[in-house]
C-alpha cells in the first residue's frame, strides 16, 4: 500500500496577488458564459524537463521543473448531471455531455477529452457513484503540442476540479499516481513525469522524480545560470499520431528480447528498469547487454516473433498498442542504448547538483547537450528545425541545450549564464524568429527565461 502522507504541500490556497487580475477576468467571463459565479479555480502548471527524456515510461527517474505557464479553470457545479466545458480560446469549441454518456475518443483527441481523462480517473479511483455535474471555463497559457506538457496540465487540472467539486480530499502524490495512468485513456502510453511534476513541483526548486512509487526530491540548480525555453514552433500532437507510442513499444520489445536472451520469462517484463532490477546489474552492464544481444539494424515483426516464440497475434496482444499494430519494423538496439545512457545522465546531473563542484554549470551543460545528441541520433525524436534551433542556442552562448518533452518539434531548453540571458535571447531571436514573419509574431510566447514554479493548486477567491 503506497504511503501518500509525505511530501505533500497544501493544495487549497489563496490566489497570489500578482495573479488577481487574471482570476477576476476569468470569473467575469464565467459569469457571462454560465450566468452564475464560479465556486473555485484550479490551476495546473506546464513543465520543462531538464534531463531524462523518454525514460519515465521505462521506469527511470527524470529531472523536470514546473514553469509559470499554466492551465487555469474556473469551476462551478450544476444540478443537471451535465459536463459543460468552455474555453477562453475560441479555437477550442464548447463541449456538453450527460455524465452517463461521455466517451474519450483516442481517434479524434479534441481538447475536452483531456479533461474527461482527469474526470474519469478520479471517478473510477475514488468510486464516485453519482458525480456532480460541472460547468468549467478553461484558460491556458502553455504553448500547445510543444513538449511543455499542456495536455497533462489539462488532465491534472480536470482531475483537481472533479475531486473538489465532489467534496473529496486526495493527497497530491496520490493524484499524481491516478493521473499518470489517465492519459492512457486517450491513447498515449507515457510515463508519469508530467503528472508528477505538475502536482509535486515547488517554487524555487527542480525535482528529481522517481517512480514505483512516485517520489520527488528537491534539486538545487547551480547559482548564476538561467534556463531559457525556445519553441521551434513545429507542432506534434502526441495523441493524434503514433510517433510516441512506437517508441514506447520499441522499448517494450527491447526489454522482452533482452529478457528472453537471459532465460527470463519475457512476458513478465514490460519496462527496461524492471529488467535491470531483475538482473541486478548496473546501467553500464545493461549497455553491454545491448551491444552483445541486440543488433543495430531494425528488427522485422517476423524476426521478433521468432525470437520470442509467439504468433503475430500474440505479439500484438502482449506488446503492441492499438495505434502500432501496423508497424512492421522496430529499432531495438538504438532505443535501448539511448534509455540506459540517458538514465545514467540523470543520475550524474543529480549528483553534480548535490555536490556543487566549481565547474558544475559546465558539467551540467555538457550532459544536456549529450542528451540532445542521443535523442537526435539514437532515439530519433528530434526534427530538422529543432536541431537547427538547438545548434543556434549553443552558438548564442548556452552552456548546454537540448530538446525537451517528447520532441519531433516543440521546445528546446538551454542553460545560460545569467549575465548573458538578454544577449542570448536577442541572438536566438535574430537567428531563428526574425527571418520568418509567422515565427516573429509568436516570439514573445516562444522564447523566454523561466524559473522553477509551483505545483497544481485549488484557489478560493477572497
Ligand atoms: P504537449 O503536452 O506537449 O503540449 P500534446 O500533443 O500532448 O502536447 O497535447 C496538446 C493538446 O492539448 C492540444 O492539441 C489540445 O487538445 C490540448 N490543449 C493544450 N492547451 C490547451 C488549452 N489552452 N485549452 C484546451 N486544450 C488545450
Ligand atoms: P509531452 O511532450 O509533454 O507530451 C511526453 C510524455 C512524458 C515523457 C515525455 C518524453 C505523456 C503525457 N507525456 O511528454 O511522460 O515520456 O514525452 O520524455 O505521455
Ligand atoms: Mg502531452
Amino acid at each position: 500500500m503506497a504511503d501518500y502522507s509525505r511530501d505533500c504541500p497544501e493544495i487549497v490556497t489563496q490566489v497570489p496577488s500578482a495573479q488577481k487580475e487574471r482570476y477576476k477576468s476569468l470569473r467575469n467571463l464565467f459569469i457571462e458564459r454560465f450566468g452564475s459565479e464560479p465556486a473555485f479555480f484550479t490551476r495546473a502548471p506546464g513543465r520543462v524537463n531538464l534531463i531524462g527524456e523518454h525514460i519515465d515510461y521505462c521506469g527511470y527517474s527524470v529531472l523536470p521543473m514546473a514553469i509559470q505557464q499554466d492551465i487555469l479553470i474556473a469551476a462551478g457545479p450544476n444540478s443537471d448531471q451535465m459536463l459543460v466545458f468552455k474555453n477562453t480560446n475560441p479555437e477550442y469549441r464548447d463541449f456538453t455531455s450527460n455524465i452517463g454518456d461521455f466517451k474519450i475518443d483516442p481517434t479524434n483527441p479534441l481538447w475536452h477529452n483531456y479533461i474527461l481523462c482527469g474526470f474519469r480517473g478520479i471517478v473510477e479511483a475514488e468510486c464516485v457513484s453519482v458525480p456532480s455535474g460541472m460547468n468549467l471555463l478553461v484558460d491556458g497559457t502553455i504553448p500547445p503540442s510543444a513538449g511543455l506538457s499542456s495536455s497533462s496540465a489539462l488532465v491534472c487540472c480536470g482531475s483537481l476540479v472533479t475531486m473538489h467539486i465532489n467534496g473529496l480530499e486526495i493527497p497530491k502524490r496520490k493524484l499524481a499516481d491516478i493521473c499518470m495512468r489517465c492519459e492512457h485513456y486517450i491513447g498515449t502510453q507515457g510515463g508519469g513525469m508530467d503528472q508528477s511534476i505538475c502536482f509535486l513541483a515547488e517554487t524555487g526548486t527542480a525535482k528529481w522524480i522517481q517512480f514505483n512509487p512516485i517520489r520527488a526530491t528537491n534539486v538545487s540548480l547551480p547559482p548564476g545560470v538561467a534556463f531559457v525555453i525556445s519553441n521551434s514552433c513545429v507542432e506534434l500532437q502526441k495523441a493524434a499520431t503514433s510517433h510516441f507510442n512506437i517508441r514506447v513499444v520499441e522499448c517494450r520489445l527491447a526489454t522482452q528480447v533482452l529478457a528472453k536472451s537471459k532465460g527470463l520469462d519475457w512476458k513478465q517484463f514490460k519496462v527496461l528498469a524492471k529488467l535491470q532490477e531483475a538482473l541486478a546489474v548496473s546501467l553500464e552492464e545493461m549497455l553491454d547487454n545491448v551491444e552483445n544481444v541486440l543488433h543495430p539494424e531494425p528488427y522485422s515483426k517476423k524476426e521478433i516473433c521468432e525470437i520470442l516464440g509467439v504468433s503475430e497475434e500474440e505479439l500484438n496482444k502482449e506488446s503492441l498498442s492499438q495505434n502500432t499494430l501496423e508497424v512492421t519494423s522496430f529499432k531495438l538496439h538504438d532505443r535501448a542504448k539511448h534509455v540506459f545512457g540517458e538514465a545514467n545522465r540523470v543520475m550524474k546531473f543529480k549528483e553534480i547538483c548535490d555536490q556543487a563542484p566549481s565547474d558544475a554549470a559546465i558539467q551540467l551543460g555538457e550532459l544536456m547537450s549529450d542528451s540532445h545528441t542521443s535523442c537526435r541520433d539514437l532515439y530519433q525524436c528530434s526534427c530538422e528545425h529543432l536541431d537547427q534551433l538547438v545548434e543556434l542556442c549553443r552558438l548564442s552562448g548556452s552552456l548546454g541545450s537540448r530538446l525537451t518533452g517528447a520532441g519531433w518539434g516543440g521546445c528546446a531548453v538551454s542553460m545560460v549564464p545569467s549575465e548573458i540571458v538578454d544577449d542570448f535571447i536577442s541572438k536566438v531571436q535574430a537567428g531563428y524568429y526574425a527571418a520568418n514573419p509567422k515565427l516573429q509574431c509568436r516570439v514573445k510566447e516562444s522564447l523566454f527565461a523561466t524559473e522553477p514554479g509551483n505545483g497544481a493548486n485549488i484557489f478560493e477567491m477572497t
